[in-house]
């Protein structure tokens, strides 16, 4: 998979990309992800890349043309399955979203900074709005990191059976069970009895039953639908 992050302030993507799980699957090539700067793209002398609004009102807009040469030059090296924008006004990302996400081949995340990016380029270019919860960050970067960490660790060969996604809270749409190591007692905090027992199916139903427990507790939304 491939994926390409057009972005107003690279540096705060350095370091995400370069640790444990995304490391080692860009080293195996099952990811590959690609930090493009619109500065590089930016009018004029200066670089311009954002202007005043039009209508009056505070904040700046990150310009149409800068945008549009930048996604239209890379559009000319890959077809992307979906572009989209980062923004707290798009669908809300979640893991039904990143598991969509993993099975594609190519794509491309825009993030916006200051007012947003101007509208023309998300009616006539984007494909796809999203927003990592109800906050408002002060760009859509570190939006981007997290929506590529959810689906990089999906993709096939990535993470080996201990890092199994497949019990990953909300996977099923349920909260995970509490989980212990070493030592059995703490400063007289126990690991709870069962876990001791080696009794697989015993343990599959406590698992189970804490998981539905937190579950209620914590998230009730996820039980009802
Ligand atoms: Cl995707 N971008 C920004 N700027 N703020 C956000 C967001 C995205 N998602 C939640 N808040």
């Amino acid at each position: 998979m491939e994926i390409d992050v057009l972005c107003a302030v690279p540096g705060l993507l350095e370091g995400p990309f370069s640790h444990s799980i995304l490391e080692r699957a860009s080293k195996r090539n099952l990811l590959h992800v690609q930090v493009i700067d619109l500065r590089e793209y930016g009018l004029g002398k200066h670089h311009q890349i954002d202007d005043y609004q039009y209508g009056g009102g505070a904040g700046m807009v990150m310009m149409v043309e800068p945008l549009y040469n930048a996604i239209t030059e890379l559009q000319s090296d890959r077809a992307y399955d979906e572009i989209i924008f980062m923004t707290p006004d798009g669908l809300p990302f979640t893991q039904a979203k990143a598991n969509q996400l993993s099975l594609k081949g190519q794509i491309l995340i825009i993030c916006g900074h200051y007012k947003g990016i101007d509208e023309r380029i998300r009616e006539h270019l984007v494909t796809l709005e999203l927003s990592i919860g109800d906050y408002v960050l002060s760009g859509g970067e570190l939006a981007a990191a997290v929506v590529i960490d959810a689906v990089g660790r999906l993709i096939p060969g990535v993470l080996n059976d201990e890092t199994s996604a497949l019990f990953d809270s909300f996977q099923d749409g349920i909260l995970a069970p509490p989980v212990y190591t070493r030592p059995a007692e703490f400063k007289g905090w126990k690991v709870p009895d069962i876990l001791m027992t080696g009794n697989e199916a015993a343990i599959d139903a406590w698992r189970e039953e804490q998981a539905e427990k937190r579950t209620r507790e914590r998230r009730p939304d996820l039980l009802r639908d």
